[in-house]
């Protein structure tokens, strides 16, 4: 058994008679009510879903198992060389809610190494899909086509579905995903945009340095994939991609099921396709300019028109947040740190949309939140490095956000989560409870 499983047992050992104790003493404590308007309006903010992976304060922004963004990244044994993390010791800390050693991460390391075998019916796939696929559409297929490979669904399908072990096989399949991800991910980048010339992976390099391999991307970018995947791994459970995966994982659908649900909900342009969007938002803004950077007039009668003509500022607001989303922050003080990102243009205007866009959607008034989100900043990155495909840009948030969600749906299994079921009613219903009828 893996040091990971090891710990992973004795923790979910520990919570179990929480949540027994919770369900059956506590069951009929009333915990949040809920308005006509939530009911109507997607559910909002209803407190009826609970994860201790990660918890989004309106204020502060995330916290991964109680840690700040900068925590995380001063916590986590770093790769040598490296100025952020090994992602291999983030998952073990969203798993277990523990810092990891030096040598727990390296099993981390060596374990996805071993796993990282993409079956060749997922290339045939991939190169038989028509070229100007999505890729968000060809990232979920291949998830989706490996679902031939899930350990959790032989076992159940042989009858030997276990309630209190089948967290090990739903492990099992989150650690052969993870293991694979990156590769796909880069392979897809390879063939789309790149003279259909993957990169073979490297075995000597860390997940994060092997996918920055595999895209043909040099030194810092290693770097940044680490912090890009790790700044998008969770936002607690209920934004589409974590909730989707969370909802298709409680009909006991295996992990390759729920993820590629989760990845098309990503897929959506409110959700993860906005980092898509801010960028073409802002290429093509600079381009109607000539490629100089506006004046400040222009950008806020540019934000205007974008408003006026009923489209939304993409990058800025958010369902949770009320402030500046410290992922935005950490991503745009990498940017600051790093010669040639600081003058670049592009991150010049990201940053005059910062100083403009806030004041205004005040100015507008609909928006509950004027202040960025992490989509706002994460593109001018990917640019600065070549990375200029912008459709590509949600797969990267995807192989991120793999994280979170197998972390959250390994805990669903181990703690029993129950099948999800809300219950609709008819407009006639809330006409009568609003004393209409
Ligand atoms: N530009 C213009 N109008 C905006 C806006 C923006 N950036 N953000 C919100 N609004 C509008 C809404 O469209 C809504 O208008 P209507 O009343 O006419 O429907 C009103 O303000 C109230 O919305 P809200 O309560 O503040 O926001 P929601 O919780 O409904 O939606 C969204 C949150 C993130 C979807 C929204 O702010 C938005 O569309 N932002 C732009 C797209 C974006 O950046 N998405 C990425 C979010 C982060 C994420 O999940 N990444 O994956």
């Amino acid at each position: 058994m893996s040091k990971l499983q090891e710990k992973l047992a004795q923790k979910i050992d520990a919570h179990r008679p929480r949540i027994t104790k919770l369900n059956k003493e506590f069951g009929n404590v009333k915990f949040d009510e809920v308005t006509i308007s939530q009911v109507i309006g997607g559910m909002r903010d209803i407190k009826s879903l609970v994860t201790d992976i990660s918890y989004l304060d309106p204020q502060e922004g995330i916290r991964f198992r109680g840690k700040t963004i900068p925590e995380t990244f001063a916590a986590l044994p770093k790769v040598p060389g490296s100025d952020y993390p090994y992602v291999e010791g983030f998952w073990w800390m969203l798993l277990t809610g523990d810092v990891p050693t030096m040598d727990e991460v390296k099993e981390v390391v060596e374990d996805w190494k071993q796993r990282a075998r993409v079956p060749q019916y997922v290339f045939d796939l991939l190169r038989a899909m028509p070229r100007d696929s999505h890729p968000m559409a060809m990232f979920s297929a291949a998830i989706v086509a490996m679902q031939r490979e899930s350990i959790f669904a032989k076992n159940y399908a042989a009858g030997k579905f276990n309630k209190m072990t089948c967290w090990i096989d739903m492990l099992e399949d989150s650690n052969n995903l993870m293991a694979v991800l990156p590769e796909i991910g880069a392979y897809i980048y390879r063939i789309k945009y790149k003279g259909d010339a993957p990169i073979a992976p490297d075995k000597n390099l860390d997940w994060g340095g092997n996918f920055a391999h595999m895209m043909g991307q040099p030194k810092p970018y290693d770097d940044v994939a680490r912090m890009y995947f790790i700044l998008h791994s969770d936002h607690e459970s209920g934004n589409v991609s974590a909730h989707t995966t969370h909802l298709v994982a409680s009909a006991l659908s295996d992990a390759y099921y729920s993820l590629s649900a989760g990845i098309n909900g990503l897929a959506g342009p409110l959700h993860g396709l906005a980092n898509e969007e801010v960028l073409r938002w802002t290429q093509n803004f600079m381009d109607k300019l000539g490629g100089k950077v506006p004046t400040k007039e222009e950008l806020e009668k540019a934000l205007w028109d974008t408003l006026n003509s009923g489209q939304v500022i993409p990058g800025y607001g958010h369902a949770v947040l009320r402030k500046t989303d410290p992922r935005y922050t950490s991503q745009r003080e990498f940017c600051m740190k790093t010669p040639g990102l600081k003058d670049y243009p592009l991150f010049k205007l990201v940053s005059m949309i910062f100083e403009t866009a806030p004041d205004v959607l005040t100015k507008h008034g609909k928006a509950k939140n004027p202040w960025p989100n992490v989509d706002a900043q994460s593109g001018v990155i990917q640019w600065y490095y070549g990375v200029t495909q912008y459709e590509f840009y949600t797969v990267l948030f995807g192989i991120g956000r793999a994280l979170g969600v197998l972390a959250n749906i390994t805990w669903d299994r181990a703690l029993g989560y129950a099948l999800e079921r809300p219950k609709s009613v008819t407009t006639d219903m809330l006409e009568k409870a609003a004393g209409l009828k």
